[in-house]
C-alpha cells in the first residue's frame, strides 16, 4: 500500500517533531504537514505543506480528496490554560475538529487515525497516585472535558464504523525544538530557558505540585509505536494511559542545580493554573500500554535535564 500521511497541527510542539520523525521513516513527500500558520522553513522545505483549518470543512474535504490519506494525525487543539481563556472556542476546535476528521476518515477510507488525549481527562475525584486506566473521570477544564468526550467519540467510531482510531493520554511534554502551546505543564519547559538565560525562574505552580511528565523523544517514539502496532494488539480504543516520569518544580530545580549551581526557583501564588494542576493525577499506571504494545519510556528526570540543557545551550 502506498502511504499518504496528514499531520494536522504540524507546527505545534508535538507536530514539529512528529513530522520530522515520520518523514525519516516514510519519506519526505509522503508526510503532508498541515496547519493554519505558516510553517518553519525546515518543515516547509523538507516536504509538502497545506494551509488547513480543521474547522473549515470544505478545505479539509479538498485536502482529503487531494491526498487520500492512509493515516491522519490530528494534533490541532487548544490546551488547558489557553482553553480556559476561551472555553467555547476550545470546545469547538477540540470537539468539532475531531468529528470532522473522523467523518472524513470514514468517507475517504483512511486506514488509521491518531488523536491525542491527555491526563487532563482525569479530575479531582480520580485517584491521584498510579491513576488507573479506568476510574472516576470528572475533568473541570474545558480542555479536559473535550478530551474525555473525544475519547468516547473515538471508541464510538471504532465500535460503530470500524474506524481504526488510536489514542494516548499524554502527560506534560517537555521539549526544546518548538515552543509549548499554552498548557499547565509548560512551566517545566520555561524553567530551562530561564535557568540558562537568567539563572532563576518564577514558577506559577507551587513547590510540591507533582505531575506526570514525559520527554518529547519518548512521546514521539511511543506514538509511532502505537500506530505501528497490529490492530489486534490494541485493546483500548478510547485512549491509553501513558507514563514517563513524575516530578515537582522543586525536584526539577534540584536537578537543574547539578548543572547550574546557583539556580534560584521562586514561586508566584494565585495563578489559575495551580487549580488545574491540583485536579490532575500525580502519577499514571500505564500497564495496558506496556502489555499491549510494549511501551517503555527511556527518559527519567536526570536524562531529561541533561538533554534539555545541552540542546538549549547549543
Ligand atoms: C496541558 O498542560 O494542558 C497539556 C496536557 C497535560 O495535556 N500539556
Amino acid at each position: 500500500m502506498k502511504e499518504s500521511i496528514l499531520v494536522i497541527g504540524s507546527n505545534g510542539q508535538i507536530g514539529t517533531e512528529l513530522v520530522t520523525e515520520l518523514r525519516k521513516i516514510y519519506g519526505e513527500d509522503v508526510v503532508i504537514a498541515c496547519d493554519i500558520r505558516r510553517p518553519d522553513y525546515d518543515i516547509k522545505n523538507a516536504g509538502p505543506f497545506e494551509f488547513v483549518n480543521v474547522l473549515e470543512k470544505e478545505i479539509l474535504n479538498n485536502t482529503f480528496k487531494k491526498y487520500k490519506p492512509t493515516q491522519v494525525y490530528l494534533l490541532a487543539a487548544l490546551l488547558s490554560a489557553t482553553g480556559e481563556q476561551n472555553p467555547k472556542l476550545a470546545w469547538d476546535l477540540n470537539m468539532n475538529g475531531l468529528l470532522n476528521i473522523l467523518d472524513l476518515a470514514i468517507e475517504y477510507q483512511t486506514y488509521k487515525v491518531y488523536w491525542p488525549s491527555s491526563i487532563a481527562a482525569f479530575g479531582v475525584n480520580s485517584p491521584k497516585l498510579n491513576t488507573p486506566q479506568y476510574c472516576i473521570m470528572d475533568p473541570n477544564t474545558v480542555y479536559g472535558i473535550s478530551k474525555l468526550a473525544g475519547e468516547r467519540w473515538c471508541e464510538y467510531y471504532f465500535q460503530k464504523y470500524g474506524l481504526d482510531v488510536r489514542s494516548i493520554r499524554y502527560p506534560g511534554l517537555i521539549s526544546w525544538k518548538a515552543a509549548p502551546g499554552g498548557g499547565t505543564t509548560d512551566y517545566a519547559i520555561h524553567i530551562f530557558h530561564d535557568a540558562l538565560k537568567k539563572g532563576s525562574y518564577t514558577s506559577f505552580l507551587s513547590a510540591e505540585t507533582k505531575l506526570p511528565m514525559m520527554y518529547m523523544d519518548d512521546a514521539i517514539r511511543g506514538t509511532i509505536e502505537l500506530m505501528d502496532s497490529p490492530a489486534d494488539r490494541i485493546s483500548i480504543r478510547s485512549s491509553y494511559n501513558f507514563a514517563g516520569t513524575s516530578f515537582t518544580p522543586e525536584d526539577l530545580a534540584t536537578e537543574i542545580r547539578k548543572h547550574i549551581p546557583g539556580f534560584e526557583l521562586k514561586y508566584q501564588e494565585n495563578d489559575p493554573r495551580q487549580a488545574i494542576a491540583s485536579s490532575w493525577p500525580q502519577s499514571i499506571d500505564d500497564k495496558q500500554a506496556r502489555q499491549d504494545w510494549n511501551w517503555k519510556p527511556e527518559f527519567n528526570l536526570t536524562k531529561i535535564t541533561e538533554d534539555m540543557l545541552g540542546n538549549l545551550k547549543r
